[in-house]
């Protein structure tokens, strides 16, 4: 039997890990297909016109179709199986409104303080220190909205979560941030996406592909 769902990405992407969360939580029938980062492969023309123009992991796969740009493929995934979706105009509105947040400011720049902190050998301090207060800012807007709430949208975990949740289970030593210290709300909330049944942390649910080797 073919597996229905194949999910191009690497352990070390998170922007791989909010689709594979998705998959995986729902239930769903999938694998992991590594990609070499760090040798490239996405830079080669041949891949970028096969499997994604963008040059990007994550990739999903389904029925010869590939997706790519994760807040696209989790609502669609959301669409097509009717679960971890939003329920009603308001909360399409505030899906939407929070998946742009996540990919420009949250993921956004944690990610990108990541790599700079993490993978290149000689950050420039200025660079650094720009990218973590952003960083910081972003943390601390969502920090806040969490603080009454048990997930992004409410009682219930959706496709929010599972995108602006993408990156926060990397060690702190790789993500320069101890979220357990800073930002209660953020962790007890990582907590409980963490219970979802079928969570698994990053490495382990994508134990392929390659990135950029960590400076430490
Ligand atoms: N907004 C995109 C971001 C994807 C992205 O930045 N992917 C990274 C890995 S986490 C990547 O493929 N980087 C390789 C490159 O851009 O060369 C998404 O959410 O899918």
């Amino acid at each position: 039997m073919t597996v229905r769902y194949q999910l191009y990405c690497v352990g070390g992407s998170g922007n791989s890990f909010k689709v594979a969360l998705f998959l995986n939580c729902a239930g769903l029938d999938w694998e992991p297909v590594g990609v070499d980062l760090a040798g490239g492969q996405n830079r080669d023309p041949g891949w970028r016109a096969a499997t994604n123009a963008m040059g990007e992991v994550p990739v999903l796969e389904v029925d010869g179709r590939r997706m790519s740009q994760s807040g696209a493929i989790l609502t669609w995934l959301a669409e097509t199986h009717g679960v971890f979706g939003p329920a009603g105009d308001e909360e399409k509105f505030e899906t939407l409104r929070w998946l742009l947040f996540d990919n420009h400011k949250f993921t956004g720049h944690f990610a990108a303080h990541r790599a700079l902190y993490a993978k290149t050998l000689d950050p420039h301090p200025a660079a650094l220190a720009y990218i973590r207060e952003k960083t910081e800012s972003a943390l601390s807007i969502v920090d806040k909205h969490l603080a009454p709430r048990r997930f992004m949208l409410g009682d219930r975990p959706t496709i929010v979560d599972f995108s602006l949740v993408g990156y926060l289970y990397y060690p702190t030593e790789e993500t320069g941030f101890d979220l357990a210290a800073a930002y209660p709300a953020i962790d007890a909330w990582r907590g409980r996406v963490a219970a979802l049944p079928g969570w698994k942390p990053p490495y382990e649910m994508m134990p392929v592909g390659k990135s950029m080797p960590m400076r430490f």
